[in-house]
């Protein structure tokens, strides 16, 4: 932005003479004019944003610090000094009557300094408290623009975006490997204005009208009294609540399956869930859901990974995105749209298109690619960015458009509401990271926490004093284009029959499965409702998914150890094969390898295998006994991980090289962890008798026995692709 030199060029011939209360002409003003009587109809180009509600000039982020100077990254002056600007001497002493006497008062630095402490931290989000984000791009490539008319959608537009992702349940402060959804949102900075989709790793919700969200936090939140459990749903509230409120059960479905604790971040769908209504040029709409579909593929962690990672790296996710990005190794998606036809029932194929607890199979409707998102960089600091980085599903790009969805609707209003709560007031747009990239000339006007110094004197419409602007849009470039649908209806407090299916989509989802993920759903079925102390609630919950499906209820009974529920009656569906994340084959970029190595080594080799796995873009981590680097001089080898400080959740597969005949007792935990995972274990032949002191399962189908170090990448990269060994 550009911002004008003066009052003269700023209002232009049309400015409002400066004049004293009396009415006098001040000295040196222009000679008079005659008065305007009305207010200006000859629109000019409305004035720029002001500088404070400006984009900010360059991004907060400084990203990766190759990119730049490393200072750029500490402080940005030379001494310390109060919040006014006054050098200090020290901030390490307060102001005392004597060495050994009381502190004073008069001390304004340590005042100053404490009672901003004291303010550090602001209510952290009712829902997902805990996460991680990142900078990065949108970049599209023209294929939506048939069907809507943003701008940030044209062929080869680039759009920057900051993405937020977090865990719903937990605290700021808690693990990332809970089993729970994850939140997917991204903040679109377009020219025409900030465009928020705000969605989920899990395509479907367990409500279907927002006045049931306080009901279900509440529900799924630490029990009131004692505040546990943190962030899980393996609790008596949570199962109460979705076994009586089976509307929940297609989310409750997801959340039990392995999409409830994904690999990482950089491996999850993203979903907005909703359909929104989208607009073309010609005016013309289509109805369409939002899928993000990750260029690594769809993974996830094994429960006993999840669990592990809780207590040895609680920040599992978030440390996982920012090394990915460090390492230049960054993130993307593909983001694709359904397109279904704006019928007037608003369904398709029979599906309810405003029931957030349906989808839409991708075989009745194929998502259809429009764009390309990658995340480069990470947040220089993570209060002012991921923090304070505020989102809302109605911040809305022109060409897309809500629906009647009643989930939706009512998200439209928490949103806004609740920043002004977290962030304080309602200027929490003006936080750098919460600025839009396009002008801003709206007319609100001050309120807690104004950083704007807003100038003119006319911040309402009609005006003439300010020349008449702010203008209007015209109907081409206006952000919110309210495509008219007709609306009518009596005042209700009813849902549609539709609404009322809540397990053939459950049932759908369950049955496209594969047979090793139905056994991972029943089991977190059985971890969650053991936990639930009252009987009730485990029985009611085995009934329910007797609705299902009667042999994941006989499953989930058996490993709880109650009856079978009577079979009932229940319609077939048709399998979407699509849901299944396993069959695949998937790029290995950025897999993490251990090559678990003893003093003994031959580091040549090992250096050589590590050089090899670094350069089809997997991540090699050496492991020895202690820090002592692998052989001397400039060839060798550093270690990254210790057998202290090594454990199997950080490795998407392992390299056994030279073991001596008695391994670290930790190399046989590995192994056992390793194989129970389903992970690969390549094992080089003078290390094999080793491993099996140490309780390698030769028959296991990840062993991979290879003869030299030299040979084992191509088999490793071959099993990897499809993530792990299913077989076991
Ligand atoms: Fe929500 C935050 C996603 C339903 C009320 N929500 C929040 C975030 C995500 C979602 C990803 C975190 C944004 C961030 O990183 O800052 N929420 C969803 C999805 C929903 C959904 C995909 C259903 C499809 N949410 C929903 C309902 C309500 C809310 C029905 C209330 C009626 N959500 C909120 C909130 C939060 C929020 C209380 C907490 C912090 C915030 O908004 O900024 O307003």
């Amino acid at each position: 932005n550009t911002f004008p030199e003066s009052s003269e060029t700023r209002t232009g011939s049309t400015a409002p003479r400066r004049a004293t209360p009396s009415g006098q002409a001040l000295p040196g003003a222009p000679a008079p004019e005659e008065p305007e009587m009305n207010e200006p109809t000859e629109p000019r180009p409305p004035l720029p944003s002001d500088p404070d509600q400006a984009a900010p000039a360059a991004r907060t982020a400084t990203g990766n610090p190759a990119e730049g100077d490393p200072a750029d990254r500490a402080q940005k002056s030379s001494y310390l000094t109060t919040a006014q600007g006054g050098r200090l001497t020290t901030t390490d002493h307060s102001l005392r009557a004597g060495d050994r006497g009381p502190i004073l008062l008069q001390d304004h630095h340590l005042r100053e300094k404490i009672t901003h402490f004291d303010h550090e931290r602001v209510p952290e989000r009712v829902v997902h408290a805990r996460g991680a984000a990142a900078h990065g791009v949108f970049r599209a490539n023209g294929a939506a623009k048939t069907i809507c008319r943003a701008g940030v959608f044209d062929e080869g537009k680039e759009t920057e975006v900051f993405v937020r992702f977090s865990t719903v349940l937990g605290s700021r402060g808690s693990a990332d490997t809970v089993r729970d959804t994850r939140g997917f949102a991204v903040k679109f900075y377009t020219d025409e204005g900030t465009w928020d989709l705000v969605g989920n790793n899990i395509p479907v919700f367990f409500i279907q009208d927002a006045i049931k969200f306080p009901d279900i936090v509440h529900a799924a939140k630490p029990h009131p009294d004692r505040e546990i459990p943190q962030a899980q749903s393996a609790h008596d509230t949570f199962w109460d609540f979705v076994t009586l409120h089976t509307e929940a059960t297609a989310h409750t479905m997801w959340n039990m399956s392995d999409r409830g604790i994904p690999r990482s971040y950089r491996m999850m769908e993203g979903f907005g869930i909703h359909t929104f209504r989208v607009s073309n040029d010609k005016g013309e709409t289509s109805l369409v859901k939002f899928h993000w579909k990750p260029r690594l593929g769809v993974h996830s962690l094994v429960w006993e990974e999840a669990q592990i990672a809780n207590g040895m790296d609680p920040d599992f996710h978030r440390r996982d995105l920012a090394d990915a990005i460090e390492s230049g190794a960054y993130p993307e998606w593909d983001l694709g749209v359904q397109v279904l036809p704006d019928s007037k029932d608003e369904t398709f194929e029979g599906i309810d298109l405003l029931d957030p607890t349906k989808i839409v199979p991708e075989e009745l409707a194929p998502v259809q690619i429009i764009g390309t998102m990658k995340l480069t960089k990470n947040p220089t600091n993570y209060f002012a960015e991921t923090e304070q980085v505020a989102f809302h599903p109605g911040h809305l790009a022109p060409g897309i458009d809500v629906t009647a969805d009643p989930l939706l609707q009512g998200r439209l209003f928490s949103y806004l509401d609740t920043q002004i709560s977290r962030l304080g007031g309602p200027n929490f747009a003006q936080l750098p990271i919460n600025r839009p990239h396009a002008p801003v000339n709206d007319m609100h006007r001050d309120g807690m926490h104004q950083t704007a110094v807003h100038s003119g004197v006319a911040p309402y419409k009609p005006n003439s004093l300010d020349g008449g602007c702010p203008f209007f849009a015209g109907s081409d470039d206006a952000a919110l284009i309210d495509v008219p649908v007709h609306v009518e209806g009596q005042a209700t407090r009813e849902k549609p029959a539709s609404f009322e299916d809540h397990y053939s989509q459950p049932r759908m989802f369950y049955r496209s499965l594969s047979p090793v993920e139905q056994e991972h759903t029943a089991s977190a079925y059985a971890f969650e409702l053991a936990k639930c102390y009252e009987p009730v609630i485990r029985e009611r919950a085995v009934k329910v998914l007797g609705n299902v499906d009667q042999g994941l209820a006989e499953s989930v009974a058996a490993k709880l150890g109650l009856p079978a529920p009577d079979p009932v009656d229940l319609d077939p569906v048709t399998e979407s094969p699509a849901l299944s994340q396993v069959g695949r084959e998937w790029p290995t970029d950025g897999r993490q390898v251990a090559i678990l190595t003893c003093a003994e080594s031959d580091a040549a080799a090992v250096a050589s295998l590590a050089e090899q796995i670094f350069d089809v873009g997997m991540v090699p981590l050496v492991v020895a006994p202690t820090g002592q680097p692998l052989g001397k001089g400039d060839s060798a080898v550093a270690i990254a991980r210790t057998y202290f400080t090594a454990r199997s959740i950080e490795f998407d597969a392992a390299v056994l090289a030279d073991l001596p005949a008695e391994p670290e007792p930790a190399v046989g935990v590995m192994l056992g962890e390793l194989q129970r995972q389903g992970k690969v274990v390549a094992v080089v032949d003078s290390a094999v008798a080793a491993a099996e002191a140490v309780g390698l399962d030769r028959d296991y189908e990840g062993t991979l026995e290879v003869n030299g170090l030299s040979a084992v990448l191509p088999s490793l990269l071959n099993e990897l692709a499809h993530h792990r060994v299913w077989a076991k």
